[in-house]
């Protein structure tokens, strides 16, 4: 991935954009990881914001730097901020992580969702493998869907942990390699439509703007 200066850049640009009495969506990554540390910063500085968190990595920095901390049931976010692993014209694949599900849900609830991402997310089409996160039971029917869909899955195993990544829910994740990606739309409906699968890493038409960064700075680009 990118310099980690140039997530930084990106992360606290975004967390610029947070304004007094707002609830924010917290995303998850070590890009959105700097606009959580930011938004810490700026509470400490008098910032008047609760944050609703999209994972347990996000909740956990949150809480570590002072963010104050919200859920759906009682807030609806004003704005959310976010990492993706590959842009191309403002949509996503997004599930590196493996915290897509309440990440969409998130960041689809918010008024406005901020990207923050490096230079070296953007592409001309998506075609990095997009991570769905199936029930563990529903591992090989949503297998054989994903290759009759034309892509490739790929069980994600733990690193510090003998056998598969389990998500926060509690469920495992299929990294499905199609290539490069024609009609997102289309293959979105496609994955949300097998049975079995709780949510897919496709962000179609969610990014209301995308803030990149560099070594040197963050540029914006509204959607
Ligand atoms: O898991 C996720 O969706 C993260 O946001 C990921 O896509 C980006 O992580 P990074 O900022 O550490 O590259």
């Amino acid at each position: 991935g990118g310099s980690d200066e140039a997530k930084r850049r990106a992360g606290e640009a975004a967390a610029e954009a947070v304004a007094d009495g707002q609830v924010v969506g917290l995303g998850t990554g070590s890009t959105a990881a700097h606009a959580i540390r930011a938004l810490g910063r700026a509470v400490d500085a008098g910032l008047d914001v609760e944050g609703i968190p999209t994972s347990y990595q996000s909740r956990e920095l949150a809480r570590e730097v002072g963010v104050p901390l919200t859920t759906l049931d009682d807030a609806t976010p004003d704005i959310a901020i976010d990492g993706a692993d590959q842009v191309a014209d403002g949509d996503l694949i997004k599930g590196g992580g493996a915290a897509h599900a309440r990440e969409k849900l998130v960041d689809a609830a918010a008024d406005r969702f901020l990207v923050v991402a490096d230079e070296s997310k953007l592409a001309d089409r998506l075609s990095v493998p997009v991570p769905v996160e199936v029930l563990p039971d529903a591992r090989e029917p949503v297998a054989a869907s994903i290759r009759d869909l034309g892509g490739e899955p790929d069980l994600r195993l733990a690193e510090r942990k003998d056998g598969p990544v389990v998500t926060d829910n509690g469920n495992l994740v299929l990294d499905c390699d199609f290539g490069e990606i024609d009609d997102p739309a289309a293959l979105a409906a496609d994955l949300s439509a097998c049975p079995g699968v709780l949510e897919h890493g496709l962000f179609v038409d969610l990014a209301d703007a995308i803030y990149v960064g560099t070594d040197d700075g963050a540029t914006v680009r509204e959607r």
